[in-house]
Formats: structure tokens, C-alpha cells, sequence
């Protein structure tokens, strides 16, 4: 069967600056920086984020593997703390060259660069004032955007306020995987909310400066979400109600309030019965209910499982969400052997139908998926490089329900990889590999095409595929 996808539609790859920019000399601290020299053995193989892939050197380079992968789109992100060392005050001017040529050498070579504001690399000094706990932090990063704004939004089309907003508070103050790494869910919701909050300031002043003619005419600001929909292990209402909490509180959390403007009554009341509403401004309502976003990015991995809680919970451990669920291991559920998550692709479809329904059918696009693979260099083959087979089929597996949602009239117009080659991701470093291209960390870094780049190449160009 033929898969043809709607013209312009976007193929390309996502990746953070953190992660694979490196030169961390010439940028200020960010609280990875401070966690890996405070902790180092709890990152894999005790590498910190120092050099990573070094794309701030070698983007020319990269590009050229781009446009070699038929890219027409590409997400990054801004780093905070290049731009601004210490999140406010004076600039890095060398900041400010990196990513005007970034962005000018994409746009040469066609491809639409789409420009994250924020994606975990909070500086350092900014943490030190609370991170987003703190609404000073909100007003400065407001700030960041706005300068990000007036020197790069006459050229990029496509800006998003956060990555994944919701999984800095997971990390950070549910399950110890993200700086400060401390558990206290109400904290983690202060900071949920704070965060919501800053997206629709910043939001609301690109819409503004667009108005004044000071941004593209024709530029649009969005948010990407980690959407994990949750199906529940039956239809009994105990059931159906654990899976409704866990989509509360991993998916609605942020969609509503960014996408419809408001939170769902059904969350903030379970959150009053625990007395761990956050603190909100006056104002805030009407500030969220404006600041709505113009496009969704959807990064999908994995579902969530869910049932009714059986086991009781320890009485004396800390509130977490989970608390209100339990997780359901599914018999015979598919893993993905080599990362440890579930692999089930329709969980796209049910999300891009649920956005179409239930979310106004704005346009949406796939802004990250992919295939982490432990010790990959396992399957390289004779010709030396990565015979993948198996994130092809991932891919073309996921890329199918893409195609379907697109037939039943959800507003697709995209397909990121996670990611264009491999990087070193937080904790696990350099552990799981996901990208088009190899990375190798024995020789010098040197770029390898994969046997599923060699595919995608194709499919980009055709913009579609036969199977
Ligand atoms: C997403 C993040 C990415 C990346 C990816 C893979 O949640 O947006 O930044 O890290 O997950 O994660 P991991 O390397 O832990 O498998």
C-alpha cells in the first residue's frame, strides 16, 4: 500500500541544545552542569554534558547531513544560559552569532527551522532563585523570549514556548531524574503551574509583537508535549476512572491549560482535596485563557497502563500521583527489547484523534519519536554502519497511524525523529542511542549515516512511502 502524505508536510528530526551542543566553556552553568559536579556517578558512565556532540563546532557539518536526509524542518532549542550566562543582564554576544548562522545556514539549505525556547537547560542561577517554583523566573524568562524574539523572529516561523514542560517537574520533584531532585508533588505542581504560566506570557507577547509588525507576519508560537495516553486494563469504572486521573495528570495537566485555557475543574479538585493547589496570581485566568497556543508538537514514545490501585500505599510516603493509580504490566504488551518501553504506535492515532475531538483540531505535529537502543554499535555491519532494521520498522510502524489519523481528519502536518543523530540524554548520557546518525565517542565523534537514514532519506524525498 501506498502512504502519501499532505504536501509540505514536514520530515526532519528534533534535538535540544543541551544536548548535543557542547563548547560549555562558552556558555553559563547550567543545573546539569551543577549535577554532574555534584554528583557524577549517577549519570551513565560518568559523562556530564561538557562536549556531547558538539554541534556548536560541527552544525555546518551537520547541516550538510541534513539536507543529505532530504530534511525540509528541524527543531533545536535555544540555550538559555549561551545566550544569557547567568539568565538576565548582559549577553553573550558569541551566543547571539552561533545561532544567527544556525538559523541563516538552515534556512539556506531549506530547511524550516523550528526553535524551542526552552527544553530542560535551566541556568544554573536561575535555579538558584527557584527555577520556575519561582514567578521571578517566569518575568525573566519572559524577558529571554522577548530578546529571543527581536533577534531571531524575523526569520524563524516556528517558535515553541517549552519541550515536554511536564517532564522537568517528573524529574525534578517526583522521581529524582531531573535537578533539584527532591520529592514533594506539591512543589512539583507549583512549579507545573508556573510553568503553564509562562508559556502563555510568552504566548501572549509574541501574539503582541506580531501585531506591532515586530516579528514575521506570518509566524506562528506553539508548545510540544510529551502525550502518553492512558488506557486503562478494563472497562469497569474503577478502571476507567485510574486511567482518567493518570491523564489528569500527565496529559491534560498541560494541554488544557495551553491548548484550551483552562485547567480541567476535575484536577484542580483533586488537588484541593490534598491542599496542594498552587499559589496563583491575580490575573492568571484570563492570562491563560489568552495565551493559548497556535500549534501542538506531539513527542510520543510509550502509553501509560493503568488500574484501579490495589495495593494500599504506604501512609507515611510522600504525595505522588501514582498514589491515586497503580500501573498495569499487560500481559504480552510489546517492549522494545533494547530501551525498556512499551512500543505500541496506534497510541498516536488515539492521541491525534482525542486532539481533533477534543482540542479544536489545531495543527498538530509528530515532534518527537523514536527507538532508543542500548550499545548500538553491536549492530553495525561490514559496510560499517548501523543496520537498523529495527527503527525502520518502527518508524514505518508509527508513520502508518500517522497516515490513518491524517484520512480520519486530524490536522497532521509533520514527523520529527527523535533524533538527527545521537546525543547524550541527561542521566543516560550517552546510553541510549536514537539517531539517524552515529556518533562515535571512540573516534573524535565522527558521523556515520544509519541504514535508517539511508530509508528515511527516501521517504522524505518521496514524501511518503510503499509497504
Ligand atoms: C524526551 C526528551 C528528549 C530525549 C528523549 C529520549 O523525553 O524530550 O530530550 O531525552 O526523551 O530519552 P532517553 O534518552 O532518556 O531515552
Amino acid at each position: 500500500m501506498k502512504y502519501i502524505f499532505p504536501e509540505g508536510f514536514w520530515w526532519g528530526a528534533a534535538v535540544s541544545a543541551l544536548q548535543v551542543e557542547g563548547a560549555s566553556d562558552k556558555r553559563g552553568e547550567t543545573t546539569w552542569d551543577r549535577w554532574f559536579k555534584l554528583e557524577p556517578n549517577r549519570f551513565f558512565d560518568g559523562v556530564g554534558p561538557k562536549v556531547t556532540s558538539d554541534f556548536y563546532n560541527r552544525y555546518e557539518e551537520d547541516i550538510e547531513l541534513m539536507k543529505e536526509l532530504n530534511f525540509n524542518s528541524f527543531r533545536t532549542s535555544i540555550s538559555w544560559a549561551r545566550l544569557f550566562p547567568k539568565g538576565f543582564g548582559e549577553i553573550n554576544q558569541e551566543g547571539v552569532d552561533f545561532y544567527n548562522n544556525l538559523i541563516d545556514k538552515l534556512i539556506e539549505n531549506n530547511i524550516e527551522p523550528v526553535i524551542a525556547l526552552f527544553h530542560f537547560d535551566m541556568p544554573m542561577a536561575m535555579m538558584d532563585l527557584g527555577g520556575f517554583e519561582s514567578r521571578e523566573v517566569v518575568n525573566y524568562y519572559e524577558e529571554y523570549a522577548k530578546i529571543c524574539f527581536e533577534l531571531f523572529g524575523d526569520r524563524v516561523k516556528h517558535w515553541v514556548t517549552h519541550n515536554e514542560p511536564i517532564v522537568p517537574v517528573e524529574g525534578g520533584y517526583l522521581y529524582n531524574f531531573h535537578y533539584p531532585d527532591v520529592v514533594d508533588c506539591k512543589r512539583g505542581i507549583q512549579v507545573a503551574y508556573n510553568t503553564a504560566i509562562s508559556s502563555a506570557k510568552v504566548v501572549n507577547l509574541y501574539k503582541e509583537m506580531r501585531a506591532e509588525g515586530k516579528v514575521r507576519e506570518d509566524g506562528r508560537i506553539g508548545i510540544v508535549l510529551s502525550l502518553t495516553p492512558s488506557y486503562p486494563r478494563s472497562n469497569n469504572s474503577a478502571d476507567l476512572k485510574a486511567a482518567r486521573i493518570a491523564d489528569l495528570f500527565f496529559n491534560k495537566s498541560f494541554l488544557d491549560p495551553c491548548v484550551k485555557g483552562a485547567y480541567p475543574e476535575e484536577l484542580v479538585s483533586i488537588l484541593a482535596d490534598r491542599n496542594m493547589l498552587p499559589v496563583v496570581e491575580e490575573g492568571d485566568k484570563n492570562l491563560l485563557k489568552e495565551g493559548v497556543v497556535e500549534f501542538l508538537g506531539f513527542n510520543y514514545y510509550f502509553p501509560r497502563r493503568v488500574k484501579v490501585r490495589e495495593n494500599a500505599v504506604n501512609a507515611k510516603a510522600p504525595f505522588l500521583p501514582e498514589h491515586l493509580f497503580e500501573y498495569y504490566d499487560m500481559p504480552g504488551k510489546r517492549m522494545n527489547r533494547y530501551r525498556g518501553w512499551e512500543i505500541y504506535a496506534k497510541g498516536t492515532f488515539d492521541t491525534l484523534i482525542n486532539i481533533k475531538d477534543n482540542y479544536g483540531n489545531l495543527p498538530i505535529f509528530i515532534s518527537e519519536n523514536g527507538m532508543g537502543v542500548e550499545d548500538e554499535a553491536r549492530f553495525r555491519n561490514k559496510k560499517g554502519y548501523i543496520d537498523d532494521d529495527y527503527r525502520i520498522n518502527f518508524v514505518k510502524e508509527h508513520l502508518k497511524w500517522l497516515h490513518k489519523a491524517i484520512e480520519e481528519g486530524c490536522n497532521v502536518n509533520g514527523y520529527h525523529m527523535w533524533t538527527l543523530m545521537d546525543n547524550w540524554s541527561w542521566m543516560n548520557a550517552y546510553k541510549n542511542r536514537y539517531g539517524f546518525i552515529e556518533v562515535d565517542l571512540e573516534d573524535d565523534l565522527k558521523r556515520t549515516m544509519k541504514k535508517s537514514g539511508y530509508w528515511f532519506k527516501e521517504v522524505a524525498q518521496n514524501n511518503g512511502f510503499n509497504d
